[in-house]
């Protein structure tokens, strides 16, 4: 099973995508993830990602397409699916997802929408800044990461809506309960059962 966790920064993607590794056994890639951790090893790609991340826009789709189809390549081989955490951000890197998942002769299962109001997305955000110390978690870098997220990423909901793929979820709420709306729309939608409650 291949999923894409999509929604506006903070909606819960990294929250969820831990418990949909446990409850179905898959690989997860988030290209925040990949990035953080170049940008903690001071790697050239760490350098550049740095400066970007840190004014709340995102990376060039070549580059972060580049990073995803090595992410596959190198750490994804023989595993049973993968949870796409972060990418796509933008129609172009749709295509580009479509395109490798043919290479391996693999097909995206749904697309997973964790949809927040606003308001509640900056509050999110503004309380992990407490504890994370993300250089991207200020008021007006996350002002601008949610005007990235309308302009360039929200599109892409009416794409995967297009496509069949698009499984709306209510992302405000308890964080257990929104794993439980997840699991039973999968379910209704591909018939796999996950293998452990929550
Ligand atoms: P990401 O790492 O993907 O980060 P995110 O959108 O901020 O967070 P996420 O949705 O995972 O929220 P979380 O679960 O942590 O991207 C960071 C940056 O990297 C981007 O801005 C961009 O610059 C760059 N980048 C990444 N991928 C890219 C790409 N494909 N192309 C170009 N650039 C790219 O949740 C947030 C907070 O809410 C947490 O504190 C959590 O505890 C809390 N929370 C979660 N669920 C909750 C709930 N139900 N109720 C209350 N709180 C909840």
């Amino acid at each position: 099973m291949n999923l894409v966790l999509f929604g506006g920064p903070g909606s819960g993607k990294g929250t969820q995508s831990a418990r949909l590794i446990d409850n179905y056994g898959l690989f997860h890639i988030s290209t925040g993830d990949v990035l953080r951790d170049h940008i903690a090893r001071g790697t050239e790609l760490g350098k550049i990602a740095d400066e970007i991340i840190s004014k709340g826009q995102l990376l060039p789709d070549d580059l972060m397409i580049q990073i995803l189809d090595e992410e596959l390549e190198h750490n994804a081989k023989g595993v049973t699916g993968v949870i796409f955490d972060g990418f796509p951000r933008t129609i172009p890197q749709a295509h580009a997802l479509e395109k490798l998942l043919e290479k391996h002769g693999e097909k995206l299962d749904a697309v997973i929408g964790l949809e927040v109001p606003e308001e509640e997305l900056e509050a999110r955000l503004l309380n992990r800044a407490k504890e994370s110390g993300r250089a991207d978690d200020t008021i007006d870098v996350i002002k601008k990461r949610l005007d990235v997220y309308h302009n360039q990423t929200e599109p892409l909901r009416k794409h995967y809506i297009g496509t069949g793929l698009y499984e709306p979820i209510n992302g405000k709420g308890v964080v257990d309960e929104i794993t439980d709306e997840i699991a039973s729309r999968l379910e209704k939608r591909t018939g796999v059962k996950r293998r452990t409650r929550r």
